[in-house]
């Protein structure tokens, strides 16, 4: 598989359905007890901070200001959940790998955003946030070690992909899909987005509709 392969019509129409529905903000935890109950399938959005991930949220919801974002670093210090249409939950996590915020804040968000990603039961699809200028560094190496140990399942997602010329990105596709290749948790395929140009928007609605589908099926 690649990350081209076309998604049929259906699966578009299906996430372009699912995303048009209300998004609605649930609860923001900065520690354990604060996270809400599991009431829905979620899908979580990790990665280096400033990597996109609230962008990508808002992106998918269609909604500009759901997910704060910022030029900081940092920015996200909560894990904030949000439920579509009351299929499932969308989980913007805060990013790891920045230096300059206070010791003490790094370690207690870290620590928490370990624990949900290695113990949470109803986390069924961690998206995993790469920059396509950088590609997938050591701090991300790190977080795949966790996903590959606690056998959560993600898939990489190439961000701000708009930055980079042509043959750039296609160097960077085939980088990445090589090194996410040789993970047991990880997804075949990546997804090459850009929440700025709405690129591979509404491919990934209709894969994460298809998870909710999924899910549901599985309960019946
Ligand atoms: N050119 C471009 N810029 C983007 C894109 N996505 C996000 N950005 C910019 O990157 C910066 C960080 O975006 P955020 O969405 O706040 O990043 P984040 O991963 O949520 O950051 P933290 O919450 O700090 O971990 C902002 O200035 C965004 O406007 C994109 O697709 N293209
Ligand atoms: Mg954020």
């Amino acid at each position: 598989m690649t990350s081209i392969d076309i998604q049929e019509e259906h699966e578009l129409e299906a996430g372009r359905q699912l995303f048009a529905k209300p998004c609605v903000f649930i609860a923001a935890a900065n520690n354990l007890e604060a996270l809400p109950d599991m009431q829905r399938p979620e899908v979580a959005f990790a990665g280096r901070s400033n990597v996109g991930k609230s962008s990508l949220v808002n992106a998918l919801t269609g909604r500009r200001m759901l997910a704060r974002t910022s030029q900081t670093p940092g920015r996200t210090r909560q894990l904030i959940f949000f439920n579509l249409a009351d299929r499932l939950d969308l989980v913007d996590l805060p990013g790891y790998g920045y230096a300059s915020a206070p010791k003490t804040d790094i370690k207690a968000w870290t620590k928490l955003t370990r624990q949900f990603l290695a113990g949470r039961q109803s986390l069924q699809r961690v998206f995993l946030l790469i920059d396509s200028r950088r590609g997938i560094g050591s701090a991300d190496e790190e977080v795949i070690s966790l996903l590959n140990d606690t056998a959560v399942s993600f898939a990489v997602v190439l961000t701000k992909t708009d930055k980079l010329k042509m043959l750039e990105l296609n160097k960077i596709v085939t980088d990445t899909e090589q090194k996410t290749a040789k993970n047991v948790a990880a997804f075949p395929k990546i997804w090459v987005t850009s929440s700025e140009k709405a690129h591979g928007i509404k491919e990934l609605r209709a894969h994460i509709a298809g998870l909710a589908l999924e899910q549901l099926h599985q309960e019946q």
